[in-house]
């Protein structure tokens, strides 16, 4: 996988606490990799370290044969067992310590919601920045109030100053009934999206496959320009 080219367009990033009833963590994100995710974080926050990495390999197995990237949330540790790349927040470890332990042949993405820290995050040797938050959410308890999709121009225009070529997805509440209005209306003429993260409405789902198609195509289907 190369760190330079890689495709944040549909970003699943999983919540194993929203499966619907008889299905597995590892079949739903099956699923949502054979119908178009482009890109797999796994964010479990209350699971043991030895079902996270057992996990991750399981995972990492279905990402390598689609050839799209395993990306680890917070956990440093089983990133680097799992040969995996990272996704950290404000209050973790910061991208350039976590750089000098990866290496330089990993992803790094950093949570964001200010041009502030997307600038640190440039400066620290980030790959990708998800920016929130756009809508509300019921996935993630948080005091931050939603910016909309137009909410992320500013930073998009920041990247865009700095001179950096970083990519970048949006994230809250995204879902098939607004993913083409997030895409026209986020970027400006110099900087587009360049994905969606989304958690609830693929891991939640009865059918993920069809929810995946009908997110990828509401994606597609938005000229590249806009
Ligand atoms: N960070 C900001 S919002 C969020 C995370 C992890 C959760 C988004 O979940 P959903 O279900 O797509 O709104
Ligand atoms: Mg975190």
């Amino acid at each position: 996988m190369n760190r330079n080219d890689f495709d944040l367009s549909v970003y699943l990033v999983t919540d194993s606490g929203m499966l619907p009833d008889g299905v597995s963590f590892v079949e739903q994100v099956k699923r949502a990799i054979d119908n178009g995710v482009t890109c797999v974080q796994l964010r479990e926050k209350s699971i043991e370290t030895k079902d996270f990495i057992e996990r991750a390999r399981a995972v990492k197995k279905l990402t390598d044969a689609a050839r799209i990237p395993l990306i680890i949330n917070d956990r440093l540790d089983i990133a680097l067992a799992v040969d995996a790349h990272l996704h950290i927040g404000q209050d973790d470890m910061d991208a350039r310590t976590a750089r000098k332990l990866l290496g330089d042949d990993k992803i790094i993405g950093v949570s964001v919601s200010t041009v502030e820290e997307t600038e640190k995050a440039i400066d620290d040797g980030a790959d990708y920045v998800g920016i929130g938050l756009c809508f509300n959410t019921q996935t993630k308890i948080t005091t931050k109030m939603p910016k909309g999709p137009r909410g992320a121009q500013d930073i998009l225009r920041a990247i865009y100053n700095k001179g950096s070529n970083m990519k970048t997805c949006l994230i809250g509440g995204i879902s098939q009934s607004n993913i083409q209005q997030v895409r026209y209306q986020s970027g400006i003429p110099e900087n587009r999206l360049d994905g969606v993260a989304v958690v609830s409405c693929i891991m939640k789902q009865d059918d993920a496959a069809k929810a995946t198609m009908e997110l990828a195509r509401g994606w597609n289907s938005v000229p590249k320009w806009c």
